[in-house]
């Protein structure tokens, strides 16, 4: 009985371990404030170990025509928090092609499509992030 305890219990807590993107109705930062979005480094074909590497916290209004140093090209999944919008664009001063993104997580910016043939792994240059 205690094995069979042990063995349904395994994959929620492997689950639980590698649950790595925060949740959209609670994106908060270390400090507590609510965020517009939280946008990840990395991303995995594993969901649950999506939202890797070091991450880039945008607030309601914040307005990145030229993204924060060393940020360009960089996001690979993010989440949107709830009654939030993220906008971004393919290139610097909102040029290029543009995507808004609601609330939710993105898993995978690779698998929404960026122009006719690309997608958006590493491909923000812009962002702007609003919340009602
Ligand atoms: C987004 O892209 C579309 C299509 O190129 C363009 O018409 C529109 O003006 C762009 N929107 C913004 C806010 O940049
Ligand atoms: C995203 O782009 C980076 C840099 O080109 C690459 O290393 C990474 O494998 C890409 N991620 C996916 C999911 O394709
Ligand atoms: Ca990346």
């Amino acid at each position: 009985m205690k094995l069979l305890c042990a063995l349904l219990l395994l994959p929620f807590f492997f689950e639980g371990l590698l649950a790595q993107c925060p949740s959209p109705s609670n994106l908060l930062n270390d400090a507590g404030e609510k965020l517009c979005a939280r946008m990840f480094e990395h991303s995995n074909i594993y969901f649950e170990q999506s939202c890797g590497g070091s991450f880039l916290d945008a607030k309601n209004g914040d307005d990145f025509p030229y993204m924060p140093l060393g940020w360009g090209n960089k996001i690979s999944s993010l989440v949107v928090a709830n009654r939030c919008t993220l906008k971004v664009w393919s290139k610097s001063a909102k040029g290029g092609n543009n995507r808004t993104f609601n609330a939710g997580v993105v898993y995978q910016l690779k698998d929404y499509s960026n122009g006719l043939f690309g997608d958006w792994n590493d491909s923000i240059q812009s962002y702007y992030c609003t919340c009602t």
